[in-house]
């Protein structure tokens, strides 16, 4: 083969090399964030290749223009996937596994997405505040500072919370049905440091059992399963 054909050969390898390169996915957002590992798991579950950036929190970054100009709330994670950019974890999570995993983590059915549905938006609207209230208002806060009051009435109404979604999981390995779906994800990732952040708390039965599940698998354990001593008495993000 003449050498000409070499030089075109090498120039069609590095083209396609420099298409793959524009397209790759590239997450933003710091490991230690629990609306990060959601994405992270997620990306991990689908198997798919990415860059990951630590921006954020003690990795700083959220100042910058070029970040502004990704998410003008200056919040993370955000996902760029060539052209497009999306932040927000959960739409993060929805444009993923309805573009990389249609019939797997998308439940293309729509009764099923609904039900995926309804528990991401649960999961937005009344878990995670209360979680969030648990997490930093027991764990990122020092220990003189803490309202102890204020602590027990949210593990009562988280009790209630993680109750209701034992009942969905009863007779169900996963929240829609017998696979993982999207709608695992956020309720699931909260689980590792609820039931590890040192406190006495509920364990209902079939969420137990679905925590346990969840930690057998590599890419929960990779990415959900991330110690947060680092955040321990630390309200500064
Ligand atoms: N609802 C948003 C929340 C985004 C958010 O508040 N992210 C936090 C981390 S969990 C953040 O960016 N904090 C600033 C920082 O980490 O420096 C989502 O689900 O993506």
């Amino acid at each position: 083969m003449s050498n000409v054909y070499y030089i075109l050969f090498a120039l069609f390898d590095l083209q396609c090399l420099l298409v793959m390169l524009r397209a790759m996915i590239h997450l933003y957002g710091r490991h230690t964030s629990y609306n990060v590992q959601k994405v992270l798991w997620l990306l991990d579950e689908i198997g798919l290749p990415y860059q990951h950036s630590n921006l954020g929190g003690t990795f700083g970054g959220l100042d910058t223009d070029t970040f502004g100009q990704l998410n003008p709330h200056r919040r993370v994670p955000v996902l760029t996937d060539g052209p497009t950019t999306v932040w927000e974890s959960h739409a993060i999570i929805r444009y993923l596994a309805a573009t990389y995993s249609p019939a797997g983590l998308w439940p293309v059915e729509a009764r099923e997405r609904a039900i995926a549905d309804q528990w991401m938006e649960w999961a937005t609207n009344s878990l995670m505040p209360a979680f969030g209230r648990l997490f930093w208002g027991y764990y990122r806060t020092p220990e003189t500072q803490r309202n102890h009051a204020a602590i027990e009435a949210t593990i009562k109404e988280l009790t209630v919370l993680y109750r209701t979604l034992d009942d969905q999981l009863d007779g169900r390995a996963f929240l829609v049905g017998d696979a993982l779906t999207m709608a695992d994800i956020p309720a699931g990732t909260s689980l590792y440091r609820y039931f590890e952040m040192g406190l006495t708390v509920e364990r209902p039965a079939n969420v137990w059992r679905w925590y346990e599940s969840l930690r057998m698998r590599p890419a929960y354990q990779e990415r959900v399963m991330d110690p947060f001593e680092e955040l321990y008495g630390r309200l500064a993000y």
